[in-house]
């Protein structure tokens, strides 16, 4: 394999741990905290969890470590979409199992979930760890999506764990995945089979974070490789001063990754689709406010801007999602295949025009023709739509294109609006992790074992305290019920880890709402430039805005 130089040189980091884990191996204690509940249907949770629910929340300090002297095999698991910083937590893991025994033995099932089921593994050895240490990408034993969840999955991982002796499995994952290895712990437990499970909490969605998670990793690293390059298009905006650039940034439902852009690099507009949801907002609304800005800039002579859309936005359009709902039925079953066999867009047209209702067929009247074909080619295995794959950054800048011409006819707009599009996801999701996610994700790994070591099972890696430098971070863990409440999925209840949005009274927002009006008629870029991975710590170091707010900094 060539390396870069940067690849090179990040070998050499030493990823900061917390203070508290500092001294070695032979010097971590546990401290106690108090027990837990989940954070609602605590009566149903418990019932559900009689092994690993209620258990105490747990932080390590210095002190004589008195964990039982045994030989570990550990399995590790990543899985669900990469996320910068995941080689790092595999490091962490096997440095701290090494250092507690050179017998202990790290298992990486290969591909997601399913290595382990399947029983596909590599052993892990310093040779082959070290060519992945600070380094992006889930490629040291892949990643997949597969669900460990029902009770044949987790009778074979049973029968996988035994085979090999594995006394431990970490999961490393976003909050389905966490949630599983809540499910799998407890049938562990319940079938005395001596497995531990540890979560260790992933997405660069920034999703799975509540009271006890400040954060899930890859979000830092994510959110400023895309706000590399969003100030870096805000500048050429400001350079060419021609056009607006309507950027979709990925991120699953919620808006935090658009936010924190936003956040970063100040933009004239950016959607949020969790206040569009709670306002009710439509197509036409959204547009009327992205031309507003549009427009009044013209005014100043600046026909350009950049506008930053949240991958998940169409979802939390009221109308939008009634229509969703009624192509999704109006091609239940059979109907595919009949409306398939129509021969031209027109027929189609006529067939949609026939089965939709006045008001789902009022919104699909006023989309770009291309997002109208998009709805009937793209569905899911069961034949629904594929909401995250509709480009609305084209979606909008076309209803604003419409909007203004409405403007221009009225005489109270006289700009040009030509547009460019821009999809950033894939190109943050296996960056160099930076300096935080190098080190966040190390400690979480490292973390991992210590859990591990001292008798855990149930409990998700905790890391906290992180908008401050490392030294000052706070290990430990907590049960993994205590995320839990019981949700609706497909028709039944299950216990599930709330997925975190965008909190409208939260600090991060508060700050962009209290920006934005300024923001949307000015021209008040600001380019963050490329992740830094040497020179000074305020520079380097710097986790995300959004985490800086919610603490208050
Ligand atoms: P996870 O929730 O598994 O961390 O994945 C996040 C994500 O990157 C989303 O932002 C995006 O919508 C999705 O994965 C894309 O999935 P895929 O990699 O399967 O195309």
């Amino acid at each position: 394999m060539k390396l870069s130089p940067l690849q090179t040189a990040r070998y050499q980091y030493v990823p900061k741990l917390p203070g508290m884990l500092r001294n070695g191996i032979s010097e971590i204690c546990v401290k106690n905290g108090g027990a837990t509940e989940s954070v609602a249907d605590q009566e149903k949770i418990k019932a559900l969890f009689p092994n690993t629910y209620g258990k105490n929340e747990i932080t390590f300090q210095k002190g004589q470590n008195t964990s039982e002297a045994k030989k570990q095999v550990v399995g590790v698991i990543l899985s669900g979409g990469q996320a910068p910083g995941g080689h790092n937590v595999v490091c962490g893991l096997y440095d701290a199992l090494k250092a507690t025994n050179k017998e202990n033995v790290l298992l990486g099932f290969k591909g997601g979930p399913s290595g382990l089921l399947e029983d596909s593994y590599i052993e892990l050895t310093d040779e082959y760890v070290d060519q992945f240490r600070n380094t992006g990408g889930f490629d040291i034993i892949g990643s997949g999506r597969t669900k460990l969840e029902s009770e044949d999955q987790f009778a074979i991982a049973a029968e996988v764990c035994k085979k090999h002796g594995v006394t431990a499995i970490v999961i490393i994952g976003g909050d389905d995945s966490n949630t599983n290895a809540g499910v799998l712990a407890e049938y562990m437990a319940a079938h005395n089979t001596g497995v531990q499970v540890i979560g260790c909490p992933k997405t660069i969605d920034g999703d799975l974070k509540n009271e006890d998670i400040e954060c899930s990793f890859g979000f830092d690293t994510a959110t400023k490789t895309y706000s590399e390059i969003i100030g870096n298009i805000a500048r050429d905006a400001n350079s060419a001063k021609k056009y607006w650039h309507f950027i979709k940034v990925m991120g699953r439902s919620a808006s935090h990754v658009a936010l924190e852009c936003a956040l970063e690099t100040q933009p004239n507009i950016c959607l949020i689709g969790e206040e569009v949801a709670a306002k009710k907002m439509s197509l036409a609304q959204i547009a009327d406010y992205i031309a507003d800005s549009v427009a009044a800039r013209a005014a100043k002579g600046w026909n350009f801007g950049i506008a930053i859309i949240p991958e998940g936005i169409v979802e939390f359009v009221p109308e939008f999602s009634m229509l969703i709902a009624e192509i999704n039925e109006l091609l239940a079953g059979e109907k595919t295949a009949q409306f398939n066999a129509l021969p031209t867009w027109k027929d189609k047209y006529a067939f949609i025009e026939n089965g939709l209702s006045k008001d789902a067929m009022a919104v699909f009247a006023i989309l770009p023709e291309s997002i109208q074909q998009q709805l009937f080619l793209e569905r899911d295995p069961h034949g629904n739509v594929q909401v995250s794959l509709i480009e609305s950054e084209k979606l909008f800048s076309a209803l604003v294109a419409d909007n203004l011409a409405a403007r221009k006819a009225a005489g109270t707009y006289n700009g040009k609006f030509s547009t460019l599009h821009h999809f950033l996801g894939y190109e943050g999701r296996c960056a160099f992790p930076s300096n935080f996610d190098a080190d966040y994700c190390y400690s979480l790994g490292y973390n991992a074992f210590m859990l591990i070591q001292y008798g855990y099972t149930g409990y998700l890696s905790k890391v906290s305290n992180l908008s401050k430098p490392a030294e000052e971070w706070v290990a430990g863990g907590m049960p993994i019920t205590k995320m839990m409440n019981i949700e609706r999925r497909n028709g039944e209840d299950k216990p599930v880890i709330r997925k975190a949005l965008v909190e409208l009274d939260g600090k991060p927002f508060k700050f962009f709402e209290a920006h934005r009006a300024e923001w949307a008629l000015e021209t008040c870029f600001v380019y963050p430039g490329a992740i830094q991975y040497f020179g000074p710590a305020e520079v380097c170091d710097l986790t995300t805005r959004t985490l800086a707010l919610e603490k208050g900094e």
